[in-house]
């Protein structure tokens, strides 16, 4: 039986999502052969490129097995053992060759074709540049290797190619010798990585590369030499991606005492790439959406991006690749931790604040409902089909949360003693999470015994909050629980800061220092000494707790929070959840539009900063609403949503005006002040042209015309885009027209319009979809029309299920492309569910039309089974 047939045999049976195929944690073992060191010769070509290989192999451990070695869609030509032609037959994607003393020799020579290469994994051409992407298991479409992350080797690696075509050559590590004026117009280049890594960080690029150039001395005194490598023309839109990379190296350096370890640092930034960016040893290479950035064509939060995924990437190079990971189950041992470290860093250089609510409601977009669907998984998985299908925000921004739980609950010194304890003990290795957990716990003492829980555990906690008086004092039960999830039915509590405070009911002011109180059991109760004033409580102040609070608590004193908590992230929760209390009925909006009112006037006043009260003036969006109730009310959401935004844009027009008028103009700068300006005078524009003026029209119509910024720019169009009007189409149209050519900002003009709330929005997706700027061969493009479409719940989830087949269809074509793509593209329709009988039924019948498509991928396979358990 095939695979896909014991899938839907499996789907029969309703059993556990445990797939045919799964590759489990409890098999690991370790490698039986260990590679020291690897000689690679790359004779370049788009068409056909021939890539010889030196392994020197070594035997781990006392046993008589043969060397295991993967490849994929490899033409081998010879095969060497020990300077012995071999004969070699793979069996299915795996190579076994039996040697008899405890070291030898292999050499293959294999010929793999980038230009056929769509998948984006292995080596592949992009714009006629030579690009690899090894992480996960890339590695194994460009040589025979044992293609997992504990096999650790130092590289050599020649890279020759047309000169013309190829001027510039990048590997890891530092740049050796040059060949020039070889045969047929060809040259070469040498390049050595003194440190041993796995092979998922190997890399190579060639191209006709121009670079940013700059420089950056470390701690000890040792000189970088930093490039970023782009087309010549965006050479000039890399400035504000090189001050992050100094910035970053310069900052952990600062705080957790790691120097880099090369003599240069290169990054590349390519327009077809499957994910944001990717750490390889000294040769990061980066989708270009996270490069490229200059005030006409990035918005403020795509300059953000591009610091934090250029932070993010460089942290990698302490947190993933000196310390690797032992194998994929183990993949938020350094993602976690990076995201961690690249949120801190985020946090440090703006308005940390602010960020940290960023972070709270992506996480609450993405990963909670992840958690609370078919694909939940742990933040170490126990089995996995395709490891690519892992990358999620599970893995990463939950895994951040659990380590920042753990700075919480060690504090800052200790945390920092704990990172120092993991680097000394395991730098050059390959480990695992709980060697992590076992370092942070022998650097401080604490017992993290309970903590290694949310390592197994699946799913959000819910933490109910109980509150009486007792003798004046103010006793508070915390309840936690939680849900089964797919594959473990029971749950145990988990250990877990939860920071609170009283706030007086009069006063207003924080009642007594706010308490870190450690919950461990189901129970946890809290006493707070008396007070005379009546209080209310400040509850996961700074989102210490990664989980879903149920609190009683009347619009009033929600109001009363929204206004007066002093832990910024409980103060917009407190109006979040004003928000969604008031749009989960048809109630009238006044006491919403009354808290919009008292927040924007403090903005006004200088009491609160004006990023702030733009991030707590955008009402929840109708999937975040539709995520706290049973089943998702589509229309009811959208209608009820439309009719509070109206309220609150009419109720406060002067006030809308009046913010305007005193939040725009703040130029090009990047300081958190003008940053915050830009987003609260476009929270303030949205409002207008929601209300409808013809005055608001023709400052949006303005705005949009004479926009020093995309910010600004885009801020009008998106306020625009819901209209009925000419200036919408007129606007739409000067956008195309004005930034044809510019990769990045041709996807903001499909996004804008797929995530639409005008009721012709799928017709208009329908008709993109066939638009000749429209792609389904390059991620970013697929993900900023069909992927943004998903996420406009109002029209994806359209009654008659057009949207749903839309979403069908492209996954379909897209996966005989782009497996890695497609799989993505499943996940919308694994919340079937949570919706009515007869759009689950729809979800499903998408799902099933998938399973049932011959040679369909494993990636797909994998998620359209798994999201319908
Ligand atoms: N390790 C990278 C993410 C990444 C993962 C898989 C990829 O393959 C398509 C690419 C990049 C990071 O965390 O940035
Ligand atoms: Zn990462």
């Amino acid at each position: 039986m095939n695979w896909q047939n014991k899938v839907m045999k499996m789907l029969d049976a309703q059993s556990i999502p445990q797939l045919p195929g799964a590759i489990r944690l409890a098999d690991y073992a370790p490698p039986d052969w260990l590679v020291p060191e690897v000689s690679l010769d790359f004779r370049l070509s788009a068409g056909s490129t021939r890539v010889t290989s030196r392994l020197v192999v070594r035997r781990n451990g006392n046993h008589d097995r043969p060397l295991v070695l993967d490849g994929q869609n490899l033409k081998t030509s010879f095969a060497m053992l020990d300077g012995e032609p071999i004969d070699v037959v793979p069996v299915g994607e795996r190579l076994e060759i039996a040697i008899v003393g405890d070291a030898a020799i292999v050499e293959f020579e294999v010929e793999i074709s980038p230009a056929l290469n769509t998948r984006l994994m292995g080596l592949y051409e992009s714009e006629g540049r030579l690009v690899t992407q090894c992480e996960a298991e890339g590695f194994r479409a460009i040589t025979w290797f044992p293609d997992r992350p504990d096999v650790l080797s130092v590289y050599t690696v020649r890279i020759e190619g047309d000169a013309a075509l190829y001027p510039v050559l990048l590997s890891n590590g530092d740049r050796g010798a040059v060949e020039t004026g070889l045969a047929g117009g060809r040259h070469a280049v040498t390049w050595t990585d003194p440190w041993p890594k796995p092979c998922y960080l190997f890399a190579l690029v060639a191209g006709d590369l121009s670079a940013l150039r700059d420089g950056f001395t470390t701690m000890s005194g040792r000189q970088v030499e930093l490039a970023i490598w782009t087309s010549a023309a965006d050479v000039p839109r890399c400035a504000h991606a090189m001050a992050a990379l100094k910035a970053s190296m310069a900052w952990d350096e600062a705080i957790y005492g790691r120097e880099y370890d090369l003599g240069a640092f290169n990054i590349v930034a390519v327009n077809d790439f499957n994910a944001g960016a990717m750490e390889n040893k000294g040769l990061n290479i980066f989708n270009s959406k996270y490069i490229l950035a200059d005030p006409e064509t990035a918005t403020d939060s795509d300059f953000d991006g591009v610091a934090g995924v250029v932070a993010h990437e460089y942290f990698h190079n302490w947190t993933g690749n000196r310390v690797t990971c032992r194998d994929w189950f183990q993949l938020s041992l350094k993602e976690g931790l990076t995201v961690f470290r690249d949120q801190q860093f985020s946090a440090d250089q703006g308005s940390a604040a602010v960020r940290r609510i960023e972070d709270v409601r992506g996480l609450r977009a993405v990963q909670f409902p992840e958690d609370a669907g078919p694909l939940a998984h742990s933040i170490r998985p126990d089995h996995y089909v395709e490891i690519a299908n892992f990358y999620t925000a599970t893995i990463y921004n939950k895994g951040a949360e659990v380590i920042r739980m753990l700075h919480t609950l060690v504090g800052a010194a200790g945390f920092r003693a704990g990172t120092d304890l993991y680097f000394e003990r395991h730098d050059g290795q390959a480990v695992t999470c709980e060697d992590w957990v076992a370092a942070m716990e022998a650097a401080t003492g604490s017992d993290l015994g309970q903590f290694r829980r949310w390592y197994e555990q699946a799913g959000t906690p819910r933490v109910a909050v109980h509150e009486r008086r007792e003798a004046g004092k103010v006793i508070v039960e915390l309840v936690q629980s939680q849900s089964p999830t797919p594959g473990q039915a029971v749950k145990l509590p988990v250990h877990m800061p939860f920071r609170m405070a009283l706030i007086g009911r009069d006063s207003g002011r924080r009642i007594g220092e706010e308490r870190v109180v450690e919950m461990r059991e189901a129970v946890t109760r809290v006493e707070f000494d008396a007070v005379d004033e009546p209080v209310l409580l400040s509850l996961n102040r700074g989102f210490s707790a990664p989980v879903i609070i149920e609190a009683e608590a009347s619009r009033t004193e929600l109001a009363f929070l929204a206004g007066h908590d002093d832990d910024p992230s409980a103060r917009w929760e407190a109006m979040q959840r004003l928000a969604l209390s008031v749009l989960a009925t048809d109630d009238d909006p006044a006491a919403l539009v009354s808290a919009v009112a008292a927040t924007l006037m403090d903005g006004t006043a200088g009491k609160l900063d004006a990023a702030f009260v733009g991030e707590a003036m955008l009402l929840p969006t109708e999937s975040f609403i539709g995520d706290q109730a049973a089943m998702v009310d589509v229309e009811g959401i959208h209608r009820r949503r439309e009719a509070a935004r109206l309220a609150i844009a009419t109720g406060l027009e002067a006030e809308w005006w009046a913010a305007l008028r005193t939040y725009s103009g703040s130029g090009t700068a990047l300081t958190p002040a003008a940053k915050g300006a830009r987003r609260l005078a476009n929270v303030a524009l949205a409002y207008l042209v929601g209300a409808g003026s013809a005055e608001a029209l023709a400052a949006a119509r303005i705005q949009y015309e004479t926009a020093a910024t995309m910010t600004d720019r885009m801020g009008a169009l998106s306020a625009l885009v819901g209209t009925d009007t000419p200036e919408r189409d007129a606007c739409l149209a000067d956008f195309h027209a004005r930034f044809a050519g510019n990769n990045d900002v041709i996807d903001k003009w499909f996004t804008v319009q797929a995530l639409s709330g005008r009721p012709d929005t799928l017709a208009r997706v329908e008709a993109l979809a066939r638009h000749p700027d429209f792609s389904i061969t390059n991620p970013n493009r697929l993900r900023s029309l069909v992927g943004a479409f998903a996420a406009n719940q109002r029209w994806f989830h359209a009654a008659d299920g057009a949207g749903y087949r839309l979403l069908g269809d492209q996954l379909l074509a897209v996966d005989r492309i782009n497996p890695q793509s497609a799989a993505r593209l499943a996940v919308p329709l694994g919340r079937w569910r949570r919706f009515d009988a007869a759009r689950g039924a729809l979800m499903r019948a998408q799902l099933e039309r998938v399973t049932a498509t011959p040679r369909v991928s494993r990636d797909v396979l994998e998620m359209a089974s798994r999201a319908l358990v």
